[in-house]
């Protein structure tokens, strides 16, 4: 039993000023629960926090050898400290706060597969260890930006999304790609509020395949030197760093080629807030926010950071503003 300790736990603030799920708790969503007649159980959004020590946040990691690439060896800001990476996560199938690395941890990543399927040669089903020794890992150094306008910099180990592609071989007639998050009503129960048959779970993303073959677009399976703890979703992710985050669906169980846009998790919550392309553009706010600055999340805690400016797409515009012009 790791977790037997009761951590002190208080309300959170009303409502984060920035936070990707408060539309979720407003008044026009209470008033569609009161009209099917299910609002009596809705209570406000309650969390708890701990304290977590390295040994508690970081657990069952296993050590992966990878080749730093010099291209990515410098974001041009300091390293997010590890435990603060650890402990700062959304990941809702365990729940809308940012304080999910415990719940997380019920996340089942034994014997895990990952299907690629669709307009593809050769559709394939990979186990973990088939991935990571088919593909020569590498760790690169990147910027990551939430939509919430926050920021962190860490070190993922992976490989590029094309080395993947190469392998399937998509046709001809495949214009977009699927991600699959895990989902099992039974584990990934997600926020209490709202009710999960109100969520579009499993939790997709999408790219096109242009972007998809981008020098940029990674699969981690690893970060800061290890395999990924289950709250960064384990045991692999996508990580595009020229997007807001949440396009970067953790834990993937499968992966579609095929020749439509597809519906993706927040751009179906709320498509006025959560466009399918999300690429970070200082220049347009969220409905709900400025986008222009970002607070750059350490060094000790989530309650000392630095406000930086944001870069148009997150200061990748040389591997990627090419795909948009
Ligand atoms: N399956 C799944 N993937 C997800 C999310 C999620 O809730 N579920 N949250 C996204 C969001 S909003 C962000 S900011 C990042 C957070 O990644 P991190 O917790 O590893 O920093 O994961 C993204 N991928
Ligand atoms: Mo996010």
């Amino acid at each position: 039993m790791p977790f037997i300790h009761i951590p002190p736990s208080w309300q959170l603030p009303e409502k984060l000023v920035t936070s990707e799920a408060s539309f979720l708790n407003r008044r026009q969503f209470i008033k569609g629960l009161v009209g099917a007649g299910i609002a009596g159980s809705a209570l406000p959004l309650v969390g708890c926090r701990s304290q977590a020590s390295e040994s508690e946040a970081i657990v069952g990691v296993k050590p992966i050898q990878a080749q730093l690439n010099s291209a990515f060896e410098d974001a041009g800001r300091p390293l997010t400290n590890e435990v603060l990476a650890a402990t700062y996560n959304n990941f809702y199938e365990f729940g809308s706060t940012k304080n999910i690395w415990q719940a997380a941890q019920s996340l089942p990543t034994d014997d895990w597969t990952i299907e690629v399927s669709g307009l593809v040669r050769n559709p394939k089903t990979y186990n973990m260890d088939d991935l990571m020794g088919r593909f020569p890992l590498e760790e690169r150094i990147y910027r990551f930006r939430c939509v919430e306008a926050w920021a962190m910099v860490v070190p993922w180990l992976g490989f590029p999304m094309r080395l993947l592609m190469d392998e399937v071989e998509p046709t001809s007639g495949a214009r977009y790609v699927r991600f699959t998050s895990f989902y099992d009503s039974q584990i990934t129960k997600g926020p209490s509020f709202p009710p999960a048959g109100f969520l579009p779970w499993p939790y997709t993303e999408g790219l096109t395949i242009e972007e998809m073959a981008n020098d940029l677009s990674f699969f981690a399976v690893g970060i800061y030197g290890h395999t990924l703890p289950k709250q960064h979703g384990a045991p692999i992710r996508m990580v595009v760093p020229w997007k807001y985050g949440f396009k970067g669906a953790k834990s993937i169980a499968k992966i579609e080629f095929i020749d439509y846009q597809p519906a993706t998790y927040w751009n179906t919550l709320n498509a006025n807030e959560y466009k399918f392309e999300s690429n970070v553009e200082p220049e347009v706010p969220h409905p709900r926010w400025s986008q222009s600055t970002e607070k750059l999340i350490g060094p000790g805690s989530q309650f000392e950071w630095e406000q930086v400016p944001t870069l148009v797409y997150n200061g990748y515009g040389d591997y990627v503003a090419d795909l948009y012009a």
